[in-house]
Order: structure tokens, then sequence, then C-alpha cells
């Protein structure tokens, strides 16, 4: 890369760090816990906030949601029909939210009727890397049907994230993936990072992520 296009993306991401801060301290202010659900594309990034709602219903918590795509409402829809606050945000050709897009969206939520905040990024597992959102958390979600060296050809996202998911354990078996050395692999770039697996088709593994989440 030139020196010029080094510069130029530097001033990119320390512009959309402070944005990110500002959004920090409004999340902060109106008591709401957000977290950046990260993840390729069918990881399984709104099965998570589909099964988790419900369960933080029955907990008396209100979750809300920002759903980021490139195009479309797909997500939103399906975020929509679990009766929670969402806002769509379309990035049209960025492949990640950025700070700035968050802020816009949050002034259209109800923050002082959410505890738990998801924003679902955009499906990719290197642009949203370097560009914080003002959450507290970042979640990642890999699933076995990516093939089981996933993870350890993306080692940013691991070391830039909080949580990691490994979705689709039913699958494992038929697509032949070991679910070990995936966790294996996110600890080698992200020593002591809790780990769950999960099947989001029925729900297993949900709560003790959950119960994570709530710490
Ligand atoms: N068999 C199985 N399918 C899953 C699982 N989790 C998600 N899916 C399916 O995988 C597809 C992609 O999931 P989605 O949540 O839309 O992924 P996203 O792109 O990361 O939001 C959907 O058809 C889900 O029903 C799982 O644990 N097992
Ligand atoms: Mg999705």
């Amino acid at each position: 890369m030139h020196h010029i296009d080094l510069h130029l993306e530097k001033d990119i991401t320390e512009a959309n760090t402070r944005i990110a801060d500002g959004n920090r301290e409004l999340l902060k202010r109106h008591g709401v816990k957000a977290f950046d659900l990260l993840g390729a594309i069918g990881s399984g990034k709104t099965a998570l906030i589909e099964k988790i709602v419900p369960l933080l219903r029955a907990r008396g918590l209100a979750a809300g949601a920002i759903a980021g795509d490139v195009y479309g409402d797909d997500d939103f829809q399906r975020i929509r029909a679990l009766g929670i606050p969402v806002v769509n945000v379309n990035t049209g050709k960025e492949c990640h939210l950025d700070a700035h897009l968050v802020e816009h969206a949050l002034h259209d939520l109800p923050l002082d009727d959410i505890d738990l905040l998801f924003i679902e990024n955009v499906g990719n597992m290197v642009c949203p890397t370097d560009f914080a959102l003002g959450a507290e958390k970042r979640i990642v979600v890999v699933s076995s049907t990516e093939g089981d060296d996933v993870v350890n050809k993306h080692p940013m996202i691991f070391r830039s994230s909080h949580l990691g998911v490994i979705n689709k354990v039913d699958l494992a078996p038929l697509v032949g993936a070991d679910l070990d050395r995936m966790e294996r692999d996110m600890h080698r770039y992200h020593p002591g990072m809790p780990v769950f697996r999960t099947n989001l088709k029925t729900g297993e593994g949900v709560t003790p992520l959950l119960d994570a989440l709530l710490r």
C-alpha cells in the first residue's frame, strides 16, 4: 500500500473511533449493554438474536437490535417478528458497519426501553475488524460448515472479539469439521476468550452464552 493510502486509512479509523466513543457514552447514559455481532454470511448471527430474545424476555430483560446488511431487509424482518425494536441499516457498497451509521440508528431506537442491544454487523470476517461501533463487547460467530480451518485463516477478528461462538454443531459430523480444532485456534489467537458451542436451530448452548453476556 502507498504511504498516502496508509495515512488516509488511519484518519478514517481515528474519526470512526471518536464517534464510537460517543456512541458508547450515549449507550451508557441510557443503561444499554450493546454487543457487536460479527461473523461470515450465514454463520448464525440473526439466528442467535432469534434464540436469545425469548430467553431474555423470560428473565424480564428487554432487547433491541440494529440489522446491518449490504442490501435489503431480510434480517430486519426476522428480528422485527420477535417483537423488539429494530432499525435496518444498509451499507450499500461497504462490507462493514461504522460508528456513524450506528449513531444514526441509535437515535431511532427507544434506548430507555432497551437493556441489551444487538448490533448485527455485515456478514464478513475481515472488514469490520478496525471499525469500533461503541459496543461493550464483540461476539464472533463461526459455523462448522465454513470449514474447521476458518478460524486459523482470520486471526484479527478473533483478537478483537470478546466472546466466541462455534455454531451449527449439529452439522459438524456431516461436513467433517473438527470443533476442537476451531476452539483451539480461537484460543491460540485470543488466549482465555470464552467460547460457546451452539445449535441455533434448536437453541442448544445458548443459555451459557447468555449468562456470559449478562456477567
Ligand atoms: N442446521 C443448523 N442450521 C443453522 C444453525 N444456525 C443457523 N442455521 C441456519 O443457517 C442459515 C443462516 O443463519 P443466519 O442466522 O441467517 O446467519 P447470518 O447470516 O449470520 O445472520 C439459516 O438458514 C439458519 O436457519 C445451526 O446451528 N444448525
Ligand atoms: Mg443475518
